[in-house]
């Protein structure tokens, strides 16, 4: 089968490599005996009991690899960083993954980290014989490959080939959405890659989050539909009717009043227990009593050898209340629930994941709750609320736990699973309610003891409280134990929450700690983004290779988009891209590893679903993203910016749904916004804008510049500061001078490009020669500009970027927002005594913007896609290149919109970051490290003084980080200096 056994997959030294990989083995070997020789005459050489013995670490060790390395160059061994089998005496790994061990040979012997430490700690070589791992498994499998077969799961999911699946024992941490590694039910190690054709169709079949999410999409569009069906309406009033004239009240129910004018609200959230369970087990409760799980392992490992060496790291996506009991919990290891299971002496039933049964119990279960009622909010597959308000009304007299005990013994019987519900006055108090509730239970919060059920309740248990919520409280109160509602609402007022927490996450701790939601059912589905991600697999060595599956990922995007009825009118792809230092193959077996993450947007000419204009614009997008697709790991492709088919609850159309960026793009830039003779101003033209302003049909395009107006044009004599033009060296200042007496005998001739030249020189000289006692004059933050960009100068000349480029200023137009007394280059070129004497027109044009751009020194190669899998540095971009975000170019637009966006929210959308730290990159790869200076530092500018921004400083620490990689790898390893 295609892709099995691919012999150019690397996988961290399981196989073998050919040159690339062999020239960068000596390279490390050779580095490493460098830093054993430097070392040795650094520190001391402590003693030479590893003579003879090379190790190759795998996976995650104690002390880290790192250390180990330190540790073989003191006492006199050899670390090599890749595996080659006839170098290396031992691996050294406390916890391989199955994947892995099932690959060892008879004679591999892989020893723990602590025979290194211990060696040391004793000053001889020990024997390795009680530290190695594995070695019932290596011998074993010299005689025989029994122990790894495996007894046929209840319910086979059936596929031709084998893909992974997405929890297992190669995960070494919390599974994410996208990535999944393989199990112990995979025959063959050779996983398939996403260059099979089948790989997508089968991997999405078998992603439970996958169908979690696609299956909580369907349900909120099936209900919205439903909706706007009038037979449905007829059907609900028939069952109301039905079961008004058939329920059996008691006294309960004629003393409860529920008051029409008031329209008190009753809500009811409902939930399925343990829903992969119950419906796995549906036809077999007799099963129920045991502790039972799902997860993509049987979990026989731990039955048949030696529980330390198979610690199943499977994820558990569901488990029983029988399981609970133990301590077992949704989410955990495998390995740990066996643990716990073996505690008790009971033993743990591990169940597949069934499909079929779960999307048609979850049918079954909307059904009967929709044949009584429309006033819903769909959550997910299994979990929904309910406004139970009118539906009580109409059945009164009638308590709200005589319905809901109806209700479930209906959908047991429907779906021969438990379900639990909790009621209250409010949605919040309705969700925690069935946490009582469960199992199989229902727990209204009546009126007026909502306070003391408020009270009782755990932090931890309130909706989308999380650990660094309850550390920041926990810090603030040292002394006392933070644990439920009760206690914030003894210590804390809302201000001091807000002080705490920030604004927005202060005032929903207030408000949920005192039973306070003033939410009401979300109706009408608007999707933020509708997206297809893979992390998992992604191993091309062409660009072709690359197109044939965008183009599955594409037909899976339109499936999405069709299933939500939406058209996007944003399309965005982000890439994983292997980082430079990370290995080839990372240590999660066909996993992403480290990665250099990047994103690009295009906003298209009309909404759209249609895939082939959808792959179109991902490849083009794809194109103009320098990567080397040997090193791509992930992959996305996201819509955003919707246009619904479906109607909202007064039966009319819904508006799409924007994100912070889009916001500002319908902001600015204006077209046309200036005019200076017969040209016309657009600023930088923003990707946006310039789709925007074509016709419907046309082509978006990234590239496309309109004409730009000519900064000298717009200059008068009288701008240009006399003591700056002293400080201008001679033949530019000539140069200058002649432009300003006569701009015709210069300009009119000469291109854009050289008019262009000119300025660029001039501030260029500028910069290398200004007088101290000048700079000294100009306010701080203009002094703070110049200085970087002399530094910035002086580091271009000392290291010369990657690229064979070297950095210049260029000026560009700034529109009338970038009209900023602090641009150093404006007050350098303009004389405060002397204003322009043209119109306002002219004024608001004249001022440019110092931005950098490079002049290639050697000659430049022709951007193309590489498909090599040697890396390359990335190549510059081409000299026009502007990087915009959300359509903006301009420095002071860009500050702008950053300045709004840090004031937004107290907790900022790791998209929006994502494609700001994308910008960065963007801009530092053109060589325009000055604006991203200028950016980074005021983004700290704003943040610093507001506490409330913990979340954002610690993402902008993060966005620092990668800013600072990127610039180190382009000049030479130098940190811009953000001091
Ligand atoms: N699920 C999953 N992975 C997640 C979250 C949920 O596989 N990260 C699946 C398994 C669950 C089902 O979705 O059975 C419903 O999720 P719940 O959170 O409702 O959990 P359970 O129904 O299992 O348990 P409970 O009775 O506590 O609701």
């Amino acid at each position: 089968m295609a892709g099995r056994g691919n012999s150019h997959r690397g996988d961290n030294g399981w196989s073998e490599w050919g040159g690339y990989m062999a020239a960068k083995k000596r390279k490390l070997e050779e580095q490493f005996d460098k830093d054993s020789s430097n070392n040795a005459k650094q520190l001391e050489r402590k003693s030479n009991i590893f003579q003879g013995i090379s190790i190759f670490v795998d996976g995650h060790t104690e002390p880290p690899a790192d250390e180990l390395k330190k540790l073989m160059m003191e006492h006199g061994g050899v670390y090599h960083a890749y595996y080659s089998k006839d170098k290396i005496t031992y691996f050294i790994s406390n916890n391989l993954p199955y994947a892995k061990i099932r690959k060892l040979k008879p004679n591999d012997k892989v020893v723990n980290s602590k025979w290194i430490t211990d060696c040391i700690k004793e000053n001889k070589l020990l024997s390795t014989h009680n530290y190695e791992m594995y070695k019932d498994v290596t011998r074993s499998r010299g005689q025989t490959e029994l122990n790894f077969k495996r007894a046929e799961p209840m319910k086979p999911i059936t596929s031709d080939f084998n893909v992974p699946n997405s929890d297992d024992e190669d995960d070494h941490s919390s599974p994410s959405e996208t990535e999944e590694a393989p199990t112990e039910d995979d025959d063959h190690l050779s996983v398939l890659d996403a260059k099979h054709p089948k790989f997508l169709e089968t991997f999405l079949k078998r992603s439970r989050l996958h169908y979690l999410s696609s299956t909580a999409v369907a349900k909120k569009v099936y209900v919205q539909e439903l909706r706007q069906k009038p037979e449905h309406r007829q059907l609900i009033e028939k069952r109301r009717e039905e079961l008004k004239n058939t329920i059996q009240r008691t006294e309960r129910d004629y003393l409860f009043k529920i008051h029409d004018e008031k329209k008190e609200k009753i809500y009811m959230h409902i939930d399925m227990d343990c829903f992969f369970v119950s419906v796995a087990t549906r036809h077999q409760p007799e099963l129920r009593d045991q502790p039972i799980v799902i997860t993509h392992s049987k979990g026989r490992k731990a039955a048949t050898t030696n529980e330390h060496q198979f610690y199943s790291r499977s994820e558990l996506a569901s488990c029983n209340y029988a399981a609970r009991q133990y301590g077992i919990k949704n989410g955990m290891y495998l390995g740990r629930a066996q643990e716990l299971c073996r505690n008790h002496q009971a033993k743990l039933l591990c169940l597949p994941y069934d499909y079929e049964g779960f999307h048609e119990v979850s049918d079954r279960f909307y059904e009967t709750i929709l044949s009584y009622t429309l006033e819903v909010e769909a959550v997910s597959c299994d979990e929904l609320y309910v406004d139970l308000t009118d539906l009580l009304i109409y059945l009164k007299p009638l308590h709200p736990l005589t319905f809901v005990s109806l209700l479930r013994e209906e959908i047991q019987i429907n779906t021969k699973c438990p379900c639990s519900a909790g009621m209250g006055s409010n949605m919040l108090l309705a969700r925690l309610a069935t946490r009582h509730a469960k199992p199989n239970g229902q727990y209204y919060v009546e009126k007026g003891y909502e306070q003391e059920f408020i009270a009782k309740q755990k932090l931890i248990d309130l909706p989308g409280i999380g650990s660094s919520i309850l550390d920041k409280l926990q810090q603030t109160f040292p002394q006392t134990t933070v644990d439920t509602c009760k206690q914030i609402q003894n210590l804390c007022s809302l201000e001091q929450l807000k002080n705490i927490l920030g604004k927005k996450q202060g005032q929903t701790m207030y408000d949920m700690t005192h039973g306070i939601d003033t939410r009401i059912l979300t109706k009408d589905y608007l999707p933020k983004s509708i997206s297809i991600d893979i992390n998992y697999g992604i191993r091309f060595q062409t660009f072709d290779e690359l197109t044939v599956f965008i183009k599955q990922l594409v037909l899976e995007l339109h499936k999405r988009l069709k299933q939500a009825r939406q058209k996007g009118k944003q399309l965005s792809v982000k890439i994983r891209v292997r980082a430079p230092d990370a290995p080839i193959e990372p240590e999660k077996f066909m996993g992403c590893g480290r990665t250099d993450d990047s994103s690009r947007l295009v906003n298209l000419h009309s909404y759209t679903d249609d895939p082939i204009n959808i792959e179109l614009e991902t490849i083009k997008l794809l194109k103009q993203m320098n990567f080397i697709v040997a090193d791509l790991r992930g992959i996305g492709i996201s819509m955003t910016q919707f246009q619904s088919a479906l109607k909202n609850t007064s039966g009319k159309d819904m508006n799409g749904h924007r994100t912070l960026f889009d916001c500002n793009q319908f902001r600015l830039p204006k077209p046309s916004s200036t005019t200076v003779g017969n040209q016309t101003d657009t600023g930088e033209p923003s990707e946006s804008f310039v789709t925007r302003k074509r016709p419907m049909q046309q082509e978006p395009t990234t590239t496309a510049v309109p004409q730009k107006v000519s900064r000298l044009d717009c200059y008068t004599p009288g701008q240009i500061d006399p003591h700056v033009m002293n400080e201008l060296p001679e033949p530019i200042r000539q140069e200058v001078e002649q432009y300003l007496k006569n701009p015709s005998s210069v300009s009119r001739q000469n291109s854009e490009s050289d008019r262009i030249e000119v300025i660029e020189k001039s501030f260029t000289q500028v910069m290398d020669h200004l007088d101290e006692a000048v700079l000294n004059e100009l306010p701080p933050e203009m002094r703070r500009e110049i200085t970087m960009a002399q530094k910035l100068r002086k580091m271009e000349s000392k290291y010369p970027p990657i690229g064979g480029k070297r950095l210049v200023p260029i000026s560009v137009p700034l529109n009338p927002v970038a009209q900023e007394k602090s641009n150093a280059f404006n007050v350098l070129m303009n004389s405060p005594q002397k204003q322009p004497t043209t119109t306002t027109t002219t004024k608001k044009t004249s001022i440019p913007v110092k931005r950098w751009r490079t002049e290639t020194i050697l000659n430049e190669e022709p951007i193309t896609t590489t498909t090599s899998n040697v890396r390359t540095e990335p190549k510059p971009q081409s000299f026009h290149h502007q990087p915009s975000i959300a359509g903006f170019t301009l420095l002071s637009d860009v500050k702008l919109m950053l300045r709004e966006w840090i004031e937004s929210s107290d907790e900022p959308n790791q998209i929006d970051f994502d494609l700001f730290q994308n910008y960065l990159i963007d801009l530092l790869n053109s060589y325009n490290a000055e604006m991203v200076h200028q950016l980074v530092s005021y983004g700290l500018l704003q943040l610093k003084p507001l506490t409330s921004k913990i979340q954002w400083m610690k993402h902008f620490q993060n966005l620092i980080e990668a800013v600072q990689t990127r610039f180190r790898q382009m000049y030479g390893g130098v940190t811009m200096d953000l001091s």
